[in-house]
């Protein structure tokens, strides 16, 4: 019958104890790049990361960002990423390039070496746009950013594990 079937589930807890991550903070645009980063080790500690387990790194401006996640995750020293950054839209078209070549070259990062690089960059119009995403009014992205880390470390840790079972051999009949 149809709607029996009850697949097998792979997922990330939500736990930080014993997960190490990194991570890359911009300092353009500081006054919102800080909060981000408050919040974001707020959700690890609070997940119960140990502060010898997380490393922040600062860097110029967002488009910094890849080049130093990928050298990080090339470390081998971390379970997660976070970049943060905050890219807010100018008179000139130099917004575009940053936030194109920002996440385009996070994304490869982690493509490149397999270690999840979350992608905590706020592209906004305007300072206030990103005032409200740092927390002022509600939800703060940094958080978001801290989870998203810890699920997406346990993953790869359990999937890691998973590729490198040996599939069972059969038994041999002499
Ligand atoms: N960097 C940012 O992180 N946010 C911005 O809004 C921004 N703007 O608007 O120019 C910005 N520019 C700097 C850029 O990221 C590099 O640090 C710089 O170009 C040096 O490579």
């Amino acid at each position: 019958m149809a709607g029996q079937l009850q697949p097998g589930k792979i997922e990330g807890e939500l736990s930080a104890a014993g997960l190490r991550f990194g991570i890359a903070v911009s300092r353009f645009n500081s006054f919102i790049t800080e909060r981000l980063l408050a919040a974001a080790l707020d959700a690890l500690e609070r997940a119960g990361a140990g502060s010898k387990d997380v490393e922040v790194v600062r860097v110029p401006g967002a488009f910094e960002l890849p080049l130093t996640s990928k050298k990080l995750a090339q470390t081998g020293k971390y379970d997660a990423l976070i970049a943060i950054g905050c890219v807010i839209r100018g008179e000139t078209a130099h917004y575009d390039y940053v936030c194109s070549e920002t996440s385009r070259g996070l994304q490869l990062a982690q493509m490149d070496t397999g270690v999840p690089v979350i992608f905590c960059v706020l592209t906004v119009n305007t300072l206030e746009q990103a005032i409200d995403r740092a927390g002022l009014k509600g939800g703060n992205k940094g958080f978001e950013a801290g989870l998203a880390a810890i699920e997406m470390g346990r993953l790869s840790k359990k999937l890691r594990g998973a590729a490198g079972a040996a599939p069972k051999k059969k038994a041999r009949r002499s």
